[in-house]
Formats: C-alpha cells, sequence, structure tokens
C-alpha cells in the first residue's frame, strides 16, 4: 500500500536563489500539507550520514561538500501517494531531462544544485524523517 508521507529538502541552490517561498508554494498548491519543518545547515558529517546509501558513487564527496555548504529547508509532507506523487511533482534528477512545470524544470541549477530532495520510497520517507525530526516537532 502507498505511503501517505514523503521527505524532502529545499538545497542550498534554491535557497541562495530566494527560491523557498515559490517552491513551498508549488507544494502547497500540488495538494501536500506540511507535516514539520525547518531551517537549518547540516555538518559536513550530517550530510555524510544522511547520504550514506550513495557513499560508493563517484559524486558522494561533492554531493556531501554542496548539501553542506548552506542552509536548507527539510520537511516532512502528506498526500495520498505522497512519494510517487513528489517525484512527479519535482521532475527528473537531471533538470535538463526534467519535465515542463516540474519544480527542477523551473528551479533547478545542475544534477548536483537540483534545488529539491524527495524521497525515493516509502521506507526511505520514514528513515529520512526520523533523521531530522523528532515525534514533537510534527503536526
Ligand atoms: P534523486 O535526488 O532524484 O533521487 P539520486 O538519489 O540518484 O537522485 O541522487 C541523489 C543526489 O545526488 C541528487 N539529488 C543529486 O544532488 C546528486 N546526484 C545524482 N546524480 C549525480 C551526478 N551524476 N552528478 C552529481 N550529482 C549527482
Amino acid at each position: 500500500m502507498a505511503g501517505n508521507i514523503t521527505f524532502t529538502m529545499i538545497k542550498p541552490d534554491a535557497v541562495e536563489a530566494n527560491n523557498i517561498g515559490p517552491i513551498l508554494a508549488k507544494i502547497n498548491q500540488a495538494g501536500f500539507r506540511i507535516v514539520a519543518m525547518k531551517y537549518l545547515k547540516l555538518s559536513k558529517d550530517a550530510a555524510g550520514k544522511f547520504y550514506e546509501v550513495h557513499k560508493e558513487r563517484p559524486f558522494y564527496g561533492e554531493l556531501v561538500d554542496y548539501m553542506s555548504g548552506g542552509p536548507i529547508v527539510a520537511a516532512i509532507l502528506e498526500k495520498d501517494n505522497a512519494v510517487a506523487d513528489y517525484r512527479k511533482l519535482i521532475g527528473a534528477t537531471d533538470p535538463s531531462k526534467a519535465e515542463e512545470g516540474t519544480i527542477r524544470k523551473l528551479f533547478a541549477k545542475s544534477i548536483s544544485a537540483n534545488a529539491v530532495h524527495g524521497s525515493d520510497s516509502d521506507e526511505n520517507a520514514h528513515i529520512e524523517s526520523d533523521f531530522f525530526f523528532s515525534k514533537m516537532e510534527r503536526f
């Protein structure tokens, strides 16, 4: 059964470009409810842990440096079929391949600075949400 939460981050490039507001507007317009949200800067250590699954990939070091290089917005989003619907809203990892109207097509700069993160499975949505938020921070 498809779960009803996903986890997202608005990445440093999109924060730097002043696109927090427009991205949150797209998220709300697409019918997601914000369950939890915070504005923070990841340490290198925390970014390394978050992306541990990509440890063996050639871009891991670059990704960790990038994600710890500036503030991000982290949030848990709720909607029926949240993971798949959010992946559809954000578009392909590479913004040049993302569909028109998607968040990455509108706001991403490159494959590494690609504006937003979205969980790729229900299991990861829960793992990633638990990485950032306690029960007291969810509404
Ligand atoms: P997605 O974020 O679409 O699920 P993943 O899980 O394959 O994509 O990759 C995680 C993150 O790693 C991406 N959001 C992107 O920032 C970075 N990344 C993925 N592929 C590359 C690449 N070929 N070069 C540089 N960074 C990449």
